[in-house]
């Protein structure tokens, strides 16, 4: 909601109509932990979007980029939301397993 408002604005500024309502809405993209791997392992999702991780494993995991996010320990069944704030490319990891790391690229919505 916050994200269309600014777009809006935005266009209010620019002198051109808003066109929220043609937009598409925002999406929530769930990213699984599975075999102590992400999946999917690379993600693009656009600003506004919704990210969930969900572990699907028996073991614990989390997710975890220094300064952006960090779900905490989840364990199997639990979940984590996340909404990024800017576009770019966030590698981000599972502290709990070294090999474990996944990439979330973040656009602007058209
Ligand atoms: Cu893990």
């Amino acid at each position: 909601m916050r994200t269309l408002a600014v777009a809006c604005g935005v266009a209010a500024l620019a002198g051109l109509a808003c066109a929220a309502t043609a937009r598409p809405t925002t999406a929530t993209h769930e990213i699984r932990m599975r075999g102590n791997s992400y999946s999917p392992r690379r993600l693009e999702v656009a600003l506004g979007d919704t990210v969930v991780w969900v572990n699907g494993d028996i073991v614990r995991h989390n997710a975890v980029r220094d300064g952006l996010f960090d779900s905490g320990e989840l364990k199997g069944g639990e979940r984590f939301a996340w909404v990024p704030a800017d576009t770019g490319t966030i590698r981000y990891e599972c502290t709990i397993h070294e090999r474990m790391r996944g990439i979330l690229t973040v656009v602007q919505t058209p």
